[in-house]
């Protein structure tokens, strides 16, 4: 299903989930060619949860990601070439090139920080919607966070804390942990929680939970839009577990293009692919599904779709370029920027 959206915000979409696709598929080519930017984590797979739960908040909320960021980068509006330049360490990155692809950030387009620490960023997120409940700003504050993080102890503190004080908080949890390729994929660590269903972390501290299907983006849109209704009207947070099958190129510990880049045509005709991946494409790329779904809706033409899917393309090699030519920071800019204590 696809968003309760009109035509030009629904292509609006796709252009930013392509966006995060070829920017990424990028990525990965540019590791492979080096010189090395250090680990580094893709969204791809998983578009169809973070750009149609943006579009279900204001612009004014917060979103806090974790370590799959680049999708919330882009999707806010992030420069391309600029996130580019911040991971390859240069100086027109984002951040300068200090936050590398880790922690970077956006505050003026409302992503004040990524925390790459696993549960991290969840009481950050927190306490940020505490912040804005204060103020009494109508700011809703989203934790983005994988199911590892609800291993993590002090998810659950931030949860707690959430729901005694009602903060307008969404607690968005992308559960991954469904192998596409089973044990073959290459040994991806399984997350480790003794609670069968994530949702009943939340429940048993009194915040409602629901599942959604992260491939489906008119379901992620309309769970992203009650919760942000309920946490503006003072009703407090909502854990919403969005599930995925996870991208087998992510399966190995470094992104890895198994099968190449993504082709259009395998929404239409998943037989082209290449064997590893039909079924991956077929079943489980919410991006496809959400083009096939237009189609079907006869909201595009598959020409179009390519027209745009083009456009974009050129569009990431123009970003890779003003990263490339960009240059490093010079060393002194060290001691730029940073909290230091004062000489005695
Ligand atoms: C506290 C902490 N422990 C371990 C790690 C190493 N680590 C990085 S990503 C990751 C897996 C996280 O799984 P999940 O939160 O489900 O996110 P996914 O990678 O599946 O999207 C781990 C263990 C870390 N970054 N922080
Ligand atoms: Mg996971």
């Amino acid at each position: 299903m696809l968003p309760n959206l009109g035509k030009t915000d629904l292509v609006e979409l796709l252009r930013k989930m392509l966006l995060v696709r070829r920017w990424e598929e990028r990525l990965i080519r540019l590791a492979e060619e080096g010189p090395s930017f250090g680990h580094y984590h893709v969204y791809v797979g998983q578009e169809t949860i973070g750009i149609p739960a943006l579009a279900a908040l204001r612009p004014t909320d917060l979103i806090f990601p974790t370590h799959r960021n680049h999708g919330y980068l882009l999707g806010r509006g992030a420069d391309p070439g600029r996130l580019l330049a911040e991971i390859l360490g240069k100086e027109t990155g984002l951040n300068k090139g200090k936050a590398g692809t880790l922690h970077a950030s956006a505050p003026e387009l409302g992503i004040p920080h990524t925390s790459a620490i696993v549960g991290g960023i969840v009481p950050i997120a927190a306490g940020a919607a505490l912040a804005a409940q204060v103020k009494g700003s109508d700011q809703v504050s989203v934790a983005l966070f994988g199911d590892g993080a609800t291993e993590e102890g002090v998810t659950f503190e931030a949860l707690n804390i959430a729901s005694l004080w009602k903060v307008p908080v969404i607690f968005l949890c992308e559960n991954n942990t469904e192998e596409a390729l089973g044990a073959a994929a290459g040994g991806y660590p399984k997350s480790v929680t003794a609670a069968n269903d994530l949702g009943n972390i939340a429940r048993s501290v009194g915040v409602p939970a629901v599942v959604v299907d992260g491939t489906d983006s008119g379901a992620v849109f309309t769970a992203m839009k009650v919760a942000a209704e309920r946490a503006r009207a003072s009703g407090g947070p909502t854990f919403v577990e969005a599930r995925v099958v996870r991208w087998p190129g992510s399966n190995p510990l470094w992104p890895e293009l198994i099968a190449g880049e993504t082709e259009l045509r395998y929404a239409w005709e998943p037989e082209a692919a290449p064997e590893l991946l039909i079924r991956w494409y077929r079943n489980q790329d919410g991006l496809l599904r959400y083009l096939r779904e237009m189609l079907s809706a006869s909201l595009l033409e598959k020409d179009e779709a390519k027209e745009i899917d083009s456009e974009i393309i050129q569009h990431v090699e123009a970003a890779v370029r003003f990263a490339r030519e960009s240059a490093y920071p010079p060393p002194e800019s060290a001691y730029l920027d940073v909290f230091a204590r004062p000489s005695q």
